[in-house]
């Protein structure tokens, strides 16, 4: 699909896991139909509006407001001009379940199974990022092994973006240390427990451009961020984190943990006469 707005300027590439496991990350492109990044953008501003409706417990829960961030994310724009805009939408899957669909997605479902060496996958959360146009916040440096919101034990896992608009590099795309992610579990998570920032400039390190449709693979060591959305496009990704079957988790679960990523089972071709 070509991007709008957002230019491709390389061919198709299926996911390369030579490149994710030197790299510690990978873009698979066009892997998302018209139709389903049609249908994405639909459910979730259904999903944003009907959670903009639930309880104060509900909204504290899952919503993440860009005016209750510091200012400085937002290179200082101050909270009275961004509104009700929000930056995380968790549990997306509770407000919108048709984002299930991306579990049974045959680009997304090949990459992680690839990546993980597994085929007995499950999902562990799903949240909606939004950079905003002109305010979308930066996301500071980070590994997402240990995190403290929903990790495996053990860093047999994963996070892919869905990028519903693409990422351009003034659009807030995500940005990446290649090769940083080459540090063993206890390495990884001692540095957690001491504190450990990673502290770059926002523009460190490369930016994962992509376009609609595309998705990102995200290894659970690589060192990551990016700054904010100086552009005048939103950059609205799905973010599905994806294990291992099995594995231990830590953290809060939500309506789609625990959900198998695979392909669907196709239905028997019928007998011929
Ligand atoms: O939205 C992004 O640019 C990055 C998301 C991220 O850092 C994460 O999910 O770990």
């Amino acid at each position: 699909m070509q991007a709008k707005g957002y230019a491709r300027n390389t061919p198709r590439m299926p996911f390369d896991l030579h490149r994710y496991e030197s790299a510690g990350y990978g873009v698979v492109t066009d892997a998302v139909p018209a139709h389903l990044l049609t249908a994405m953008g639909a459910w979730l501003a259904r999903a944003e509006a009907a959670a903009l409706q639930c309880s104060a417990e509900d909204q504290a829960r899952d919503l993440v407001f860009e005016k209750d961030l510091p200012d400085a994310g937002r290179n200082g724009i101050p909270a009275t001009e961004v509104g009700d805009a929000l930056f995380i939408l968790g549990d997306l899957c509770r407000y919108a379940p048709q984002f299930g669909a991306l579990l049974q997605l045959p680009a997304l479902v090949d990459a992680c199974a690839h990546a993980l060496g597994s085929t007995g996958l499950v999902a562990h959360f799903m949240n909606a990022t939004t950079k905003h146009p002109g305010f979308g916040r930066a996301i500071g440096w980070h590994r997402d092994f240990p995190n403290g919101y929903l990790s495996g034990t053990d860093s047999r896992f994963l996070r892919v973006m869905v990028c519903l608009d693409g990422m351009a590099e003034h659009g807030g795309a995500t940005r990446f240390l290649p090769g940083s992610h080459r540090v063993d579990d206890g390495y990884a998570t001692a540095e957690k427990r001491g504190g450990g920032k990673h502290r770059y400039a926002a523009h460190h390190g490369v930016a994962a451009e992509c376009a609609p449709g595309d998705l990102v693979l995200i290894h659970p060591k690589v060192v990551h961020g990016g700054p904010g959305n100086t552009s005048a496009l939103p950059r609205r990704n799905v973010i599905v984190q994806v294990g291992v079957a099995g594995m231990e988790l830590v953290g809060e679960r939500e309506t789609v943990t625990g959900w198998p990523v695979a392909l669907q089972p196709q239905p028997a071709a019928s007998p011929s006469s």
